[in-house]
C-alpha cells in the first residue's frame, strides 16, 4: 500500500455535460486530494501524445476528434493507492459494460462518450501528470 497520484481527466462530453465537479465531487468524497485541476482545449499533439498507446488501433482518429472538440478537466488526485481504484470508481471502457455506482456506469452509455479517463497505472500516472501538468501547477497536501 502506498500514497500515489494518478492523472484523471473529464473528457470533452462530460464537460459539456456539465459534470466536471460531480467527477471531482466522486473522488474528494472518496477521500482522495485534489493536488491539480485546470481547463484545457486540448491541442492535436498533446491529444495524439496523450493516446500514443492506441495510434495503431482503428477508432485513432475519432479519439483524437473527440478529446479535440471542447474543453477538457485535467485533474490529478493523491491518496492511498489511486491509481488502482480511481479505475475502479471509473468503471469499465465500455459503459454497457460498466457497473451501477461506477462514474461510467452511473453517467455513460457510449463507448465514444464515456465521460472521463484515468491512468491505467502507476507508470501511466507518472508520465501522464507530467505530459499534462508542469511541477509548478500542482499543490503539495
Ligand atoms: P480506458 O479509457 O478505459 O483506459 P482505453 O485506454 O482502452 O480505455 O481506450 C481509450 C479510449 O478509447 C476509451 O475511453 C474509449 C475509446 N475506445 C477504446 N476501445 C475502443 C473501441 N474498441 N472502439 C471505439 N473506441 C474505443
Ligand atoms: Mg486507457
Amino acid at each position: 500500500m502506498a500514497v500515489e497520484r494518478t492523472f484523471v481527466m473529464v473528457k470533452p462530453g462530460g464537460v459539456e455535460r456539465g459534470l466536471a465537479g460531480e467527477v471531482i465531487r466522486r473522488f474528494e468524497q472518496r477521500g482522495y486530494g485534489l493536488r491539480g485541476a485546470k481547463l484545457v482545449k486540448v491541442s492535436t499533439k498533446l491529444a495524439k501524445e496523450h493516446y500514443a498507446e492506441h495510434k495503431e488501433r482503428p477508432f485513432f482518429g475519432e479519439l483524437i476528434e473527440g478529446l479535440t472538440r471542447s474543453p477538457v478537466m485535467a485533474l490529478v488526485f493523491e491518496g492511498e493507492s489511486v491509481v488502482k481504484v480511481a479505475r475502479t470508481m471509473i468503471g469499465a471502457t465500455n459503459p454497457v459494460d460498466s457497473a451501477p455506482g461506477t462514474i461510467r456506469g452511473d453517467l455513460a452509455t457510449e463507448m465514444g462518450e464515456n465521460i472521463v479517463h484515468g491512468s491505467d497505472s502507476p507508470a501511466s500516472a507518472k508520465r501522464e501528470i507530467a505530459l499534462w501538468f508542469d511541477k509548478s501547477e500542482l499543490v503539495k497536501k
